[in-house]
């Protein structure tokens, strides 16, 4: 019998007060529980408040099976380089799997006790074109919403149609916080969500961009997917059978612009940055990070390296890190006030490096067409505007090609996860990527510099490999 298995269920601590639900979280999903969720049970502990969380799955039913038999509660793993800590979290209160039950999400949104929805529903989720930021109305979901905006299966249409039933019944409306890792993503989720509910009815959409507040966050902690064996390592350090724990660095920030059109926790007590502008802290994260982060991925992923740990411990690709950050991200940053980003990016690479967080390339690689607008080709775009040559990211715009091609560099099928895989999985050439209208925005694909690059980046990876591509780069 294992360890885990000769343990009691983790539950709830005896006798504590459970709070009333102040949030509706959509996109219960790993990253939430270890970043958000901790925030709002630390804010609680420290400054009280109803706060407790309503989480919402709009796919699958795993989290709410796992959680619902042990009460909602879970353990938080913080895996530092030299130790582990555990922390229990009880600040979810219930979990509702939208396909199963519609209804019973847009009645937890219409509550008025609920102040603010949250969400993490990747880049996806928001059913927009990744280069544009607009709504796509062809989206099947979208199709879907716009004919049953009263029973929809988008996030934005369960924002548009929670939203619709507070203007009905005379109810402050809710603070729309996203919490993904998208360029302005308050704007985002406002743009689409008023797009959609002027399709469905323009009085909602009035009512909605005068009422109802969108800040911008800019969110940041490496959380890689749960593994099962992760379930062992929780039963052995808790002595506790946890079978929804999350595993989680410890590093963590949230900045998150403040304005709230109704109440919200006290996010300063517990280290959350409340500022007027989020935009230089979410570009240096996005870039630095994820841009860095998607590169190690494709080209990481190509060179046969499992996880970021893995790949950064090669000193080929921890220079080429260091590289892109000093050479072709920081020029196009404006850094946030009080902010190094040289120190910050020493910080990120040392972030890579702790071998406790084993966080897949693939995982990573995942969503790549959503992705590489905002982590790659806008700092590409900035670079070439300035008359700078930006390889590096070139090349890992070519790893992105050559990985969702399908096929590794010894001939073994790469499972690529994207929505656009199977149209991805037939382009030939450099020129047929770029005709990729929801990935490449018509300046750039048109850029003579950025094409010729590309392609001989491309060539060169093709023949040579990524490794040896990223090797050779830095004795160029
Ligand atoms: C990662 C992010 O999966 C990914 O694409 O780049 O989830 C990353 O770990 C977080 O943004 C870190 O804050």
């Amino acid at each position: 019998m294992s360890a885990a298995e000769n343990n009691p269920l983790i539950g709830r601590t005896q006798g504590r007060t459970r709070p009333g639900v102040g949030i509706v979280h959509l996109g219960l999903g790993a990253f939430f529980r270890a970043h958000g969720a901790i925030y709002v049970a630390e804010a609680m502990a420290a400054d009280g408040g109803d706060w407790g969380i309503t989480g919402v799955s709009l796919m699958r039913p795993n989290q709410r099976d796992l959680l619902a038999p042990q009460d909602c509660v879970y353990t938080a793993l913080e895996l530092g380089p030299d130790g582990t800590t555990a922390q229990k979290i009880e600040v979810i209160e219930n979990v509702l799997v939208a396909p199963e039950d519609p209804e019973a999400v847009l009645a937890a949104m219409a509550d008025p006790g609920v102040k603010i929805v949250t969400l993490t529903v990747t880049e996806k989720g928001y059913c927009h074109e990744p280069s544009t930021g607009k709504l796509n109305r062809t989206h099947p979901d979208i199709v879907h919403d716009i004919n049953n905006p009263d029973a929809p299966k988008s996030a934005v249409g369960y924002l548009v149609a929670g939203l619709a039933r507070r203007m009905a019944t005379g109810v402050r409306p809710f603070t729309v916080l996203c919490c993904d890792n998208l360029p302005d993503n308050g704007k985002v989720v406002r743009g689409v969500a008023l797009e959609l509910a002027g399709l469905i009815d323009t009085g909602l959409a009035d009512w909605i961009a005068a009422e109802v507040a969108f800040p911008c966050t800019m969110v940041d902690r490496i959380v890689p997917a749960t593994k099962p064996e992760d379930i062992e390592t929780v039963a052995e350090i808790s002595g506790v059978r946890d079978n929804a724990p999350v595993m989680h660095e410890p590093f963590r920030q949230w900045v998150i612009e403040d304005n709230f059109c109704n109440e919200r926790p006290n996010f300063g007590a517990v280290g959350a940055q409340l500022v007027d502008e989020v935009t230089p802290f979410e570009d240096m994260k996005l870039r630095c990070l994820n841009g860095t982060h998607s590169t190690l991925a494709y080209l990481g992923y190509l060179s046969g390296y499992e996880t970021i740990s893995d790949t950064v411990a090669d000193a080929v690709f921890a220079d080429f890190c260091q590289y892109l950050w000093r050479t072709e991200i920081i020029p196009t940053l404006v850094p946030p006030q009080g902010v190094d980003l040289d120190a910050y990016a020493d910080e990120l690479l040392a972030r890579y490096q702790n071998p406790s967080i084993r966080h897949r390339t693939w995982q990573i690689a995942m969503d790549g067409s959503q992705k590489l607008p905002q982590r790659l080709l806008g700092t590409i775009a900035d670079n070439l505007a300035a008359g700078r040559e930006c390889p590096g990211l070139i090349l890992a715009v070519a790893g992105w090609m050559r990985y969702v091609g399908g096929v590794d560099e010894k001939g073994q099928p790469i499972d690529v996860k994207d929505p656009l895989a199977d149209r991805l999985a037939t382009l030939k050439t450099v020129e047929d990527f770029l005709a990729v209208r929801e990935v490449f925005p018509t300046e750039l694909a048109a850029n003579a510099a950025f094409r010729a690059a590309l392609s001989s980046a491309y060539e060169q990876l093709k023949s040579n490999g990524a490794r040896a591509s990223v090797e050779a780069f830095q004795h160029a």
